[in-house]
């Protein structure tokens, strides 16, 4: 991890001038790393959306639950060890993003797949989860739209920030930005209209080159989402909710 010095608190890098709160970490992960785990996804395993392609680790939930099985091995190696590792602050050297969850640990991995013109339409991820979603991004760049809400309180028909996350990124959304608002996907085959104005996170990019005028093609890119689903079932089996395995 490159920008993630032995020093580093979660805090370093918050990104600004969004609902609290999100974090970006530009290089979380190494080539080397990005290109093991696109070569560990098993290609039997994905269901073809309309939109997308999608793995549901360890399984799907029923009725918000999940039964409890581990991750395999190599959706906890290297990215979750890493993402303990991460303390929220200075002062608490101990404490990362999952200490205050029901399992201290995510316990959960979707894995999209988007090819270029592909996207995901603007939702919230629910109540099904502790309120925490680490994302880490390979392949391509791509751009999470997060929508504002108008005074009545309902939703904006346009995005009002913009999160570029870039290959081997990590972006980790919390609190009002994780309750209050729907963020998405476009399906768009450039992302246009990029810069220091529109991008909430130009500063903690690791880099601009690939913008030239505002302006970027997408290549497939395929994402992984952590997250702690609060209620897991021994017992899903023996009373029927999680159907005939
Ligand atoms: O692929 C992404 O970065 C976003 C996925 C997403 O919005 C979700 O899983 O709820």
């Amino acid at each position: 991890m490159a920008s993630l010095t032995g020093s580093a608190c979660l805090e370093n890098y918050r990104i600004q001038g969004l609902p609290s709160s999100a974090f970006y970490i530009s290089e979380f992960i190494s080539d080397l790393e990005e290109q093991a785990l696109l070569d560990k996804i098993p290609k039997p395993r994905w269901k073809q959306l309309s939109k997308r392609r999608l793995q549901t680790w360890p399984s799907e939930l029923a009725k918000n639950t999940l039964l409890d099985t581990s991750l395999p091995k190599w959706l906890i190696e290297p990215i979750i060890t890493r993402i303990h590792s991460i303390p929220l602050t200075a002062s608490d050297p101990q404490k990362h993003m999952f200490s205050d969850s029901p399992h201290g640990s995510p316990n959960h991995v979707l894995i999209n797949e988007y090819l270029p013109g592909q996207g995901i339409m603007p939702h919230k991820d629910g109540a099904a989860y502790h309120p925490v979603v680490c994302t880490v991004s390979l392949g391509s760049s791509i751009c999470l739209d997060v929508y504002g809400t108008k005074e009545e309180g309902t939703t904006e028909t346009e995005p009002k920030w913009k999160i570029l996350q870039e290959p081997r990124s990590l972006l980790i959304t919390t609190g009002e930005i994780y309750t209050d608002h729907l963020h998405g996907i476009a399906e768009v085959e450039e992302e246009i209209n990029l810069g220091p104005s529109t991008v909430s996170n130009w500063k903690l990019l690791r880099s601009t080159d690939e913008i030239i005028e505002g302006r970027f093609k997408r290549l497939p890119r395929t994402s992984l989402t952590y997250r702690d689903v609060i209620k897991v079932s021994k017992l899903g089996a023996k009373f029927g909710i999680f159907g005939s395995r």
